[in-house]
């Protein structure tokens, strides 16, 4: 590509002089997680508001916590705070007394409130009413329910095709909501059906139901305390899965041994002082990583066959198993044995004797249980690596056995459950032929469009309606400003949300915000009040149920507005009895039980305390639902990104103050990043490699040859950090502008959002040319050596 055009995306862009920079820390919680957690709680809710949520979080009969989706100890061993300083701040955010009313809409407009930045949006509290963008309108208006469902049932209707239309989820729905949802969908007459899976933990999904037929992890928070030996990779538990930190602590303290994989050096990996223990408040706390390997941004495939090659050198395979319950083990160990040290050490930036350590701490190892979270899943290759664990999990006979297992550490708090109520844009026929026979319409059978689908669909005119099931779709989704144009290009989107941000600022010609009660919440309807469940990461699926009153009497549950949805949309066709589902939940857990194997008697099930645990053949009984009838052991060809000189391997993460894009505050402590996020962590001698110093202010200037934008998001400061040569990381949404939409992981279009290759250019180099009336600036000529570069190359 010789001329791109430069896009440069800054919605609603923070300051970022107000920074402070300090060293990063080597412990996470703490007293000063119970302060902080405190402290946001009684700001946001006052002190009885605390005390009503946080006594229930995460109780038997209390409310499932909605951050993340981390299991909840058996009810007999849970302490009455069974929750993390994240956990509070999530419930602050969706309790507090905050409130986006009508009158609100009216004061702001919209470009007003698009200038704002997403702290500032999600600080405007719970919104209260049902509100309208119509066409051409400056502001949200109000507007009755009845109203909302009939304009949004005329859109559908009115549709050449209902493959025109978009339903997107996100994972906090519950699965009655999920469900009900899927079913109008369904009935509508289409399987578009993106989710945020797609841009998480999709490329789990993928491999390991190739790998072991089952898309989920193996494991449960029993086997954790059992193992011997924990790997974890590619994941921050210390701020995303805070409380499983308790259950390494107990590992440990049983005896296990950690590794963790990471590029960076997380707090949270090398020392836990749990607040519930005294050793945690006045001691030292645990220290949890025995060993770090500080792998190169997508290094793991590498990594994992190099350890590969190992364990077949010294036969330290569990034949037996391998056997008697796999296939294609042969083909692997002639292929990881031919595995080429150099490359390895290239790919990975790890020291052999590194390496050497792991793998004989696996050999070594009785019942090893492996996790990973984003930091595998967001790759070009993140099937073939999650497939390169699975692998060794199996060669190792860890699947099915006390202490060991896979363990994929899902995000949002319902995600898993999501899935298996059928929120998925490629459900299997068995699924659908159940729907079939449940609800008696012809259930649409060909494929549906997943998340980079949708966005290529809206942006190229074929999808003109879009509908979110909560999240943030725009903030949430690579390639901004294309997500953007196509947002904008359609006829309607429709958000049914909690709190305000981008998704509404960014919209179809109508835009409407459906507001719905939150897990805080008392649900009433016509029968009574309801409960809701949930499944965990561990497939534990349970009840929840909100002690508050809702946020405004305006607000309607996620069931009763999609039932509304239906009603409005479908008139009667198909005779399904919406009304009868929202009166009583019950119905709709009726229909559960008929439709999703192993939720036979599902209400009896879900309402005992602590739930019950779906079925998992390979966990259960080593039975392998493959093709084949046996878990699959797979090859897969080793590829290196290459970067080209005078660029770095960029990841996105998480700040320690935020939930996906939804940003509590501006502290990342663990990481000592202070009162702001436009930072980029690069190490030492890399900024003295390119030419900066540090706290420089940088433009990353995104490098993907095969299109012709240049990407550009403006004004971060550069910080000496620990990361790997050649590799940098800054915070998620901030970079997503850089993200290629083409740029996805092979077999399941995840954006690749952990790997984005991109250069620093000194801001203040840039000429401050006119701002096109796109918020685009004239770079032409500032730099082009992003030509000439060559190819990430196949290297076997
Ligand atoms: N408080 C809080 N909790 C959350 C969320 C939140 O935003 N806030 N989000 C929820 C959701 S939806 C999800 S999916 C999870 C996300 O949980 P994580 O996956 O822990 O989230 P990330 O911040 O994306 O962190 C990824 C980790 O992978 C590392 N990493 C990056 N690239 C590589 C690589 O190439 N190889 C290896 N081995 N490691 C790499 C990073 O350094 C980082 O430590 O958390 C859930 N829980
Ligand atoms: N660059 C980059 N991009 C990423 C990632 C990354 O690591 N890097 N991570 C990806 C991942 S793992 C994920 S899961 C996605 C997340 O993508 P999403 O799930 O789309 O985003 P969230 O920020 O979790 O959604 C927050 C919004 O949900 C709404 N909400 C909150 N609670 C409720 C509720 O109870 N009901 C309803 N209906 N709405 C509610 C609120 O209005 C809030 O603004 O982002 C992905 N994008
Ligand atoms: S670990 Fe996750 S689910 Fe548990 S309290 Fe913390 S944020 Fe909530
Ligand atoms: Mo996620």
């Amino acid at each position: 590509m010789d001329e791109q055009n430069p896009v440069v995306e800054d919605f609603g862009r923070q300051d970022e002089s107000d920074l402070s920079i300090g060293e990063p820390k080597d412990a996470a919680a703490g007293i000063t997680g119970v302060r902080v957690a405190m402290q946001r709680s009684l700001s946001h809710m006052g002190p009885k508001r605390t005390a009503q949520t946080l006594l229930k979080l995460n109780q038997a009969d209390g409310f499932d916590c909605m951050s993340c989706a981390w299991p909840d100890p058996d009810p007999e061993n849970r302490h009455t705070a069974e929750f993390c300083e994240n956990g509070a701040k999530a419930v602050a955010e969706e309790a507090t007394k905050a409130r986006a009313t009508p009158a609100f809409f009216a004061d702001h407009s919209i470009a007003e409130l698009d200038a704002h930045d997403e702290l500032w949006l999600g600080q405007q509290g719970r919104i209260t009413h049902p509100m309208v963008k119509r066409p051409g309108a400056s502001h949200y208006e109000p507007i009755d329910w009845d109203d909302a469902f009939a304009m949004i049932g005329d859109q559908l209707r009115s549709l050449d095709s209902p493959d025109e239309a978009i339903f997107y989820t996100s994972g906090r729905a519950s699965n009655e909501a999920a469900f009900t949802y899927q079913t109008f969908i369904r009935a509508f007459g289409t399987n578009n059906l993106p989710d945020c899976s797609n841009m998480c933990h999709e490329s789990t999904s993928v491999a390991l139901a190739e790998s072991i037929g089952i898309g989920k992890g193996s494991v449960s928070l029993r086997d954790m305390y059992d193992a011997d030996l924990i790997i974890i990779a590619g994941q921050n538990p210390g701020t995303n899965h805070p409380r499983m930190l308790s259950a390494l602590e107990t590992a440990k303290r049983r005896g296990a041994t950690i590794i963790d994989v990471n590029p960076l050096r997380e707090a949270g990996l090398v020392n836990f002082r749990n607040p519930q223990k005294p050793r945690g408040v006045i001691g030292g706390g645990t220290d949890l990583t025995d060993l770090h390997l500080p792998v190169r941004i997508n290094g793991d495939l590498a990594l994992f066959q190099a350890i590969g090659s190992l364990l077949v050198e010294w036969d330290a395979i569990d034949h037996a198993f391998v056997t008697e319950h796999t296939n294609g083990f042969e083909a692997w160990a002639e292929h990881v044995s031919a595995v080429d040290w150099s490359v390895v050490e290239h790919a990975t930036g790890l020291e052999r004797e590194l390496i050497v350590r792991a793998a004989e701490l696996i050999r070594d190892s009785s019942a090893t249980i492996w996790c990973w979270a984003m930091g595998i899943t967001q790759h070009r290759n993140g099937v073939a690596t999650i497939k390169e664990i699975a692998n060794l999990a199996l060669v190792r006979g860890d699947i099915g056995k006390r202490g060991a297992g896979l363990c994929p550490v899902r995000g949002h708090s319902n995600v898993q459950g999501d899935r298996t109520m059928g929120i998925w844009e490629r459900s299997p026929d068995w699924f659908l032929d159940n729907m079939e026979r449940e609800f008696g319409f012809e259930v649409p059978r060909e494929h549906g469009l997943d998340t980079v689908d949708s966005i290529r669909a809206m942006r190229d005119g074929k999808a003109s309606f879009f509908m979110g099931l909560g999240g943030n779709f725009l903030h949430a989704a690579p390639d901004t400003s294309v997500t953007a144009d196509a947002m904008r290009r359609t006829a309607m989107t429709v958000q049914i949300s909690t709190k305000l941000n981008r998704s509404h600022l960014v919209t179809g010609e109508t835009a409407l915000i459906l507001p719905t009660l939150g897990r805080t919440e008392k649900d009433r309807q016509a029968s009574g009040e309801q409960f809701i469940s949930v499944e965990d990461s561990m497939s534990a699926v349970h009840a929840s149920r909100g002690p508050l009153e809702p946020a405004s009497t305006h607000l309607r549950s996620e069931v009763a507005i999609v039932t509304g949805i239906a009603e409005a949309t479908l008139q009667g066709r198909h005779g399904i009895d919406w009304a009868g589902m929202r009166e009583d939940y019950d119905r709709i857990r009726e229909h559960i039980s008929r439709v999703v194997p192993g939720c036979e008697d599902y209400t009896a099930k879900v309402d005992r305390p602590g739930g019950f645990v779906l079925p998992h053949p390979p966990r259960d009984s080593r039975t392998f639902t493959t093709d084949s009838g046996k878990a699959e052991i797979a090859v897969s060809p080793l590829e290196v990104i290459e970067v080209p000189e005078g660029h770095l391997l960029l990841q996105s993460l998480r700040s320690h103050d935020q939930f996906n894009t939804t940003i509590y505050g501006l502290s990342d402590r663990y990481r000592g990043i202070e009162d702001g996020r436009r930072v980029v962590m690069v190490h030492r001698r890399d900024i003295k490699r390119l030419g900066l110093r540090p706290d420089q202010i940088v433009d990353l200037v995104g490098y993907w040859p095969d299109d012709d934008v240049e990407r550009i998001a403006p004004r971060f400061r550069v910080v000496d950090y620990d990361t790997p040569l050649g590799t940098a990381a800054a915070y998620y949404p901030e970079t997503n502008p850089l993200v290629p939409l083409d740029s996805t992981a092979e077999h399941s279009n995840t954006p690749t959002s952990k790997a984005v290759i991109v250069r620093l250019v000194p801001s203040d180099a840039v000429p401050d040319t006119a701002e096109g009336a796109d918020g685009s600036q004239d770079r032409t000529g500032s730099d082009d050596s992003h030509k000439a570069h060559p190819e990430p190359s196949q290297l076997s």
